[in-house]
């Protein structure tokens, strides 16, 4: 079938194919650097991984310099559909004898991250930013809710420093910048005192956000987790703490994690239950598996459902897309581009569901044709739709992309000879 067909087959439900295309070319989707190097970051030197986070696999060929880590992300973004917008950690400062030279975590400064900007600017992108609350000598493990007030207090540090970072961010790149706030706390066994920790973390909270910013500019996040390795038990930062500390203030959004839930209980159900009250929120799209909550983006159900709640919603321009995974036992950046490919799959799956004649089905109680059209929508033709998608974007079409990450494997990765 060729895309005047499959354009046909849409138009004859109600869908404008090309307009769907039109309108994922504008959506933003924050690419994790992460991915690149196992979420190692460049401002420590190389240790596990704490906080309850851990990359699994030893491929060839990581990043591990920022000119290594540039050039890979250069590679995804040739071989991806989309707008694409940068995710930075903290723990990607470049420093070098121009700006000083390494400085800690409490007192980094925008100029440590003058060359991403410089990489943003030239690839006419915006660029997202966390605090990095792990893989550091100062979490105790815990950091903002340790009850050493030295600890605290350098977390807190960091997390206003953070806040300067993401506004210069904003500033320099034209877009909002969204900060997100996770940390590892919590405890390997049944705490003696829960609430302790939690109060901590909410005063740490707002002396961070206290910081002077642009609420327009700088969109502070706060994610939650259900548990992580080695953090079974107890987590400071739940979803109901999360929830509740993004209601009391009007700086703070929620951000979700489809990997940090239960395993029945699914991100996509909660989306239209956070805007029903707030304007924006954050997404960390993923896939959790068993302990992991963080393998490569599918073309899944729970992919697909997600996309579609924020279509349903008409809520592009509302909530703030980014991907959050990391494998290290394949070839990185076929990871990072098949999560990506993924991702803009499903919105283009999302965009091209005749969402009002099913809501009027759901309306009309008509709920076995809801189901049966539901089913059949499956088999529409969309991946002609999809490759037509990647030509407007001019990138390769499913199937002719994998060659171009076998020759950079072989003449890049191989290379670095790691
Ligand atoms: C960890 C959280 C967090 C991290 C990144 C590196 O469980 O999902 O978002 O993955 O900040
Ligand atoms: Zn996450």
């Amino acid at each position: 079938m060729s895309y005047p067909e499959a354009k046909q087959k849409y138009a004859a439900i109600g869908v404008d194919t090309d307009a769907a295309i039109r309108r994922l070319m504008r959506v933003p989707v924050s690419l994790h650097c992460w991915q690149g190097d196992d979420v190692g970051g460049f401002d420590t030197p190389e240790g596990a991984l704490s906080g309850g986070i851990q990359t699994t696999g030893n491929y060839m060929g990581k990043a591990t310099t920022p000119a290594e880590l540039m050039q890979d992300i250069d590679q995804v973004i040739a071989l991806v559909p989309g707008r694409v917008k940068l995710n930075l950690h903290a723990s990607y400062a470049i420093f070098d004898e121009e700006n000083g030279g390494p400085v800690d975590r409490d007192k980094l400064e925008p100029k440590h991250y003058k060359k991403w900007v410089e990489f943003c600017k030239e690839r006419g992108m915006g660029c997202d930013f966390n605090p990095t609350f792990f893989g550091h000598p100062m979490c105790d493990p815990l950091t903002l809710s340790s009850p050493n007030e030295e600890t605290r207090r350098f977390w807190v540090e960091h997390g206003k420093a953070s806040v300067r970072i993401s506004q210069y961010l904003a500033e320099e790149l034209g877009e909002p910048c969204v900060m997100n706030i996770w940390t590892g706390d919590g405890y390997k066994d049944t705490p003696a005192d829960r609430i302790g920790p939690r109060l901590r973390y909410k005063q740490s909270f707002d002396e961070i956000l206290d910081e002077p910013h642009d609420p327009k500019k700088v969109y502070a996040c706060a994610e939650s987790k259900v548990f992580g390795i080695g953090v079974e038990s107890y987590t400071v930062g739940s979803a109901e703490w999360c929830l509740k500390y993004a209601a009391t203030r009007k700086d703070c959004i929620t951000l979700m994690d489809n990997g940090h839930y239960h395993p029945t209980e699914v991100v996509s159900d909660k989306i239209s239950a956070i805007l029903a009250y707030d304007e924006h929120m954050a997404l960390h799209v993923t896939r959790g598996v068993r302990w992991d909550s963080d393998h490569v983006v599918l073309f899944d159900d729970e992919t697909k459902e997600i996309c579609k709640e924020i279509v349903r919603c008409d809520a592009l321009d509302r909530v703030f897309i980014a991907l959050d995974y990391f494998d290290a036992s394949i070839n990185r950046i076929g990871a990072w581009v098949t999560g990506f490919r993924n991702l803009q799959k499903a919105l283009l799956f999302a965009l091209l569901q005749p969402n009002e004649v099913l809501k009027k089905m759901q309306d009309e109680g008509d709920f076995g044709s809801l189901l049966a059209f539901g089913e059949e929508l499956k088999t529409f033709p969309f991946g002609e739709v999809f490759d037509e998608y990647c030509r407007v974007c001019g990138k390769p079409l499913d199937g002719e992309w994998y060659p171009a990450i076998k020759a950079y494997e072989k003449d890049v990765l191989a290379k670095r000879g790691h």
